[in-house]
Parts: C-alpha cells; sequence; structure tokens
C-alpha cells in the first residue's frame, strides 16, 4: 500500500444490501459476486482517483444478521469512520434500517466518528431516491446533532463509489480537526 494517510472504515447494515459487493468493486475494480457474509471480511483499498486519491482505507465489513449486530459497537473501537449501507429498492427493511442506524450512531458511537449512509441499488426500477432513503432511515433527523451525511451508488457498477469515499474521508478529516481543538 502507499505512503499517503490511512483511515479505518467498519461497513455495516442490514442483510444483503450490498456491503460486500461494494468492498470488492472498491478492491478489484469489477463486479464480483458474493455470498452471504458469516462473521466479517477486511481489504485495503487505496483511492486511485478524486479527493482521497492515495488514502488507504482499511475496510471492515461486518455481517449485518441480527446475531452480529451487537458486535457492531466493538468494531468502531478503533475505527474513523462508519459506512452504513441501505438497500433502496428495499421499502419494508427501511424502519429497521433505521433504528439500526440510529442505535449505533446514538448509543453504540462514543466518540461520534462520522457516518455516511449509501443508498445503495438505485440502477433496480422500484428503488427509493436518496431523499426518499433519507427520509426513511432518519437521515436528516441524525445529522442535527451527530455528523451524519447520505450519498446515492450502485455497488453492482460502481456507480457513486468514488464519491462516497471522497465524502468520508472529508467527514473524517473534519471530525480528527474538531476533536484536536476540544482537547
Ligand atoms: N441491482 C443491484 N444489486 C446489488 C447491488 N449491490 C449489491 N447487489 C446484490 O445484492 C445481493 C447482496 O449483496 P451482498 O454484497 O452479498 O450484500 P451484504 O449482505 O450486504 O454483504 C447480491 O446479489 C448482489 O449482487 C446494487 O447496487 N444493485
Ligand atoms: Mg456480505
Amino acid at each position: 500500500m502507499g505512503s499517503g494517510p490511512s483511515v479505518q472504515i467498519v461497513m455495516v447494515g442490514l442483510e444483503g444490501t450490498g456491503k460486500t459487493t461494494l468492498l470488492y468493486r472498491l478492491k478489484f475494480g469489477q463486479y464480483t459476486s458474493t455470498i452471504p457474509t458469516i462473521g466479517f471480511n477486511c481489504e485495503k483499498v487505496e483511492v486511485e482517483e478524486g479527493k482521497a486519491k492515495g488514502v488507504t482505507f482499511t475496510i471492515w465489513d461486518i455481517g449485518g444478521k441480527d446475531n452480529m449486530r451487537p458486535l457492531w459497537k466493538s468494531y468502531l473501537r478503533s475505527a474513523n469512520g462508519i459506512l452504513f449501507v441501505v438497500d433502496s429498492s428495499d421499502h419494508e427493511g427501511a424502519e429497521e434500517a433505521r433504528m439500526e442506524l440510529s442505535k449505533l450512531v446514538k448509543t453504540q458511537n462514543p466518540t461520534n466518528i462520522p457516518t455516511l449512509v449509501v443508498a445503495n441499488k438505485q440502477d433496480l426500477p422500484d428503488s427509493m431516491s436518496p431523499e426518499e432513503v433519507a427520509k426513511a432511515v432518519g437521515v436528516s433527523e441524525l445529522s442535527a446533532t451527530h455528523v451524519c451525511q447520505l450519498l446515492p451508488s450502485c455497488a453492482v457498477t460502481g456507480e457513486g463509489l468514488s464519491e462516497a469515499m471522497d465524502a468520508m474521508y472529508e467527514m473524517i478529516k473534519k471530525w480528527k480537526k474538531g476533536k484536536h481543538k476540544n482537547r
């Protein structure tokens, strides 16, 4: 990996939202088929374009089955940012995603590391728009008190992923500055 800055990211979300697809898309630059994640995957990804060029992201892709969710918080201790992946086509799952996101950001994240919600599967015809996803999973409420924003993506084609990594890195940089100021 390069000699540039490096950050640790925890990627979570309900099962089947596209986390592992996103991870492999970033890692290998192409679509890779996945199997349901038991436990976790971890990859180092060096961004090759955009504002976060040269930054190495160590991404922990944590299984989203409900028996894994209590473990999400233990991965946050050494993390600099959270990627919360949502399946924009899963209308029924939005309420569960909203509860898990809120719990994670408000109570399981004592150092308030920034959260980027990724509205994935934007390519599917019945997908909610990014604005609809933001509303459904409560991003606007959370962003009043926590560093939380949302961006759209399609992990299969990779659309939006470069913008998402840029945004995640910008949020982390700001968070680090703010943290040092308060010391
Ligand atoms: N149409 C579409 N399918 C996707 C997208 N991202 C992931 N998938 C599919 O969703 C399924 C679950 O993906 P996976 O990465 O295993 O989800 P995970 O459980 O969050 O890791 C797989 O069949 C993927 O090919 C996307 O952006 N668009
Ligand atoms: Mg997975």
